[in-house]
């Protein structure tokens, strides 16, 4: 079995946006590593080989669009322990898309999350105290989504990219 997620995986140019941000932070708190940077669509858990067939097989039917988010807020969210980049303005075809999704996992039986979705990016784990810091928003361009592996490690945790689907429109 593998623990799978759908993401939005993050250009260059918006990976060193997010981490020049974490910089300035100053904050206590375990940094999330450029490479391990990204907006979950859909945590699915363990998923079984003919599953993870099925998964890719469905998302590939969907319609992939261009889609735009705007992270504009830094959130704290208390219970993890985990300073977020949230998105006061994003495009709906993000939540049709994680919608569609959510479909097709339970179609698989996959029990998944049934809590609003928040597009966010997480930033720093291990944080215990708010922050706030005025910033210029980041515009993340998503030309696609992707299926990724996560990993754990001896290095913590990795994340590993199994299939993408470029937008198509
Ligand atoms: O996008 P973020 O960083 O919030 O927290 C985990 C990470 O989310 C989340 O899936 C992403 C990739 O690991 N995650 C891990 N276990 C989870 C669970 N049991 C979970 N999300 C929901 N339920």
């Amino acid at each position: 079995m593998k623990r799978l997620f759908f993401a939005l995986w993050p250009e260059q140019n918006i990976k060193q946006q997010c981490a020049t941000l974490t910089g300035k932070l100053n904050l206590t708190g375990k940094p999330v590593s450029e490479a391990n940077l990204h907006v979950t669509l859909l945590f699915l858990g363990s998923i079984y080989p003919e599953q993870q067939t099925v998964l890719t097989k469905e998302a590939g039917k969907l319609p992939a669009p261009l889609m735009t988010l705007t992270f504009d807020r830094l959130s704290f969210w208390k219970k993890p322990g985990v300073l977020c980049l949230t998105a006061s303005q994003f495009d709906q075809s993000v939540s049709i898309l994680h919608e569609n999704l959510t479909s097709i996992a339970k179609r698989q039986r996959i029990a998944v999350e049934d809590r609003p979705f928040k597009p966010h990016v997480t930033l720093v784990k291990k944080v215990n105290s708010v922050i706030d810091l005025d910033f210029a928003p980041i515009l993340w361009r998503s030309n696609g989504f992707c299926l990724v592996e996560s990993c754990s490690g001896a290095n913590g945790v990795e994340y590993r990219i199994i299939e993408r689907w470029p937008a198509s429109y």
